[in-house]
């Protein structure tokens, strides 16, 4: 039984027909990171920031949009109950949930899910946002936003994913281009203790790549399927 950690961004999601941010047709080559994920772009132009979520929580509820065979590898890994299982997403989408994982952090929130500043409440959120949508818990108005971490915020679950790491025997990095901390910093917290092997599947070599003990390139619907396989058949 190993205690595996994987953690995943935007290219796991990419084949399922969402867009990554580095790409070079990615989300941040068309509107500023700064205008639409931080508190700063919030304050200045809340109208802009949750359009720019309202069109990406719409477009992750297109029937078009499923998990893809890389989701589904990890969720059968996490079902087949040979290992201790933990995904530490950056993504704010559904489509680990919906493939079946079911031991998941969404470190960077979810785009389903809204945050009421006046009350505190985190809510389940299918439709859009506006400025004055009211809260339906506390009923005031002005205080909704995507239940998601922007630039210079605290993501989630931190103390529970460095504990986490700090007991794996694989970590696993899929889909991030390593750009982002604290995420970017996993693979050398985990190195630190001297016992995971790690392994990069990205589609090609990552800001980080220099750091895993293995790296496996080429399209996660194909690379993450083989690997699962491959590390399910060893003894
Ligand atoms: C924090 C919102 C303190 C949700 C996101 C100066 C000032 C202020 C802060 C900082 C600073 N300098 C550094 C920082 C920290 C900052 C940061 O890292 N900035 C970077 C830009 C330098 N980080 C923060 O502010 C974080 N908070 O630090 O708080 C703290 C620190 C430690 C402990 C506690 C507190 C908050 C970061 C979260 C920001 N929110 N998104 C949303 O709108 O989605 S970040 C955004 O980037 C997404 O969450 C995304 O997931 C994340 C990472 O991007 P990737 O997932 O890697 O996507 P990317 O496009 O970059 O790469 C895709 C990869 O997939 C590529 O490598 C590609 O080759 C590959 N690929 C493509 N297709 C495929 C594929 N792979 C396989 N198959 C394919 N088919």
């Amino acid at each position: 039984m190993k205690r595996i950690v994987i953690l995943t961004g935007a290219g796991i999601s990419k084949e399922s027909g969402l867009d990554t941010f580095r790409d070079k047709d990615g989300i941040w080559s068309k509107v500023r990171l700064e205008d639409v994920a931080t508190p700063e772009g919030f304050e200045a132009d809340p109208k802009r920031v949750q359009a720019f979520y309202n069109a990406r929580r719409r477009q992750l509820q297109d029937p078009s949009i499923r998990p893809n065979s890389a989701h589904e590898a990890l969720a059968h890994l996490e079902r087949q109950g040979g290992h201790e299982v933990l995904i530490v997403t950056q993504n704010i989408d559904d489509l680990h949930e919906r493939a079946g994982s079911r031991n998941l952090i969404h470190m960077h929130g979810e785009m389903l899910k809204a945050r009421c500043l006046m009350c505190g409440s985190v809510l389940a959120w299918a439709e859009d946002i506006e400025v004055h949508t009211p809260c339906p818990a506390c009923a005031r108005e002005g205080g909704l936003r995507p239940h998601v971490v922007w630039f210079g915020e605290m993501p989630l679950g931190m103390d529970r994913i460095y504990a986490e790491l700090s007991r794996a025997d694989l970590f696993l990095s899929i889909g991030t281009s390593g750009n982002v901390y604290p995420a970017a910093g996993f693979v050398a917290h985990v190195r630190g203790f001297g016992r995971a092997h790690t392994v990069e599947l990205n589609l090609e070599p990552s800001e980080g790549a220099s750091h895993f003990a293995e790296r496996i390139h080429g399209p996660a619907s194909r690379i993450v399927p083989d690997f699962i396989a491959r590390l399910l058949s060893e003894p």
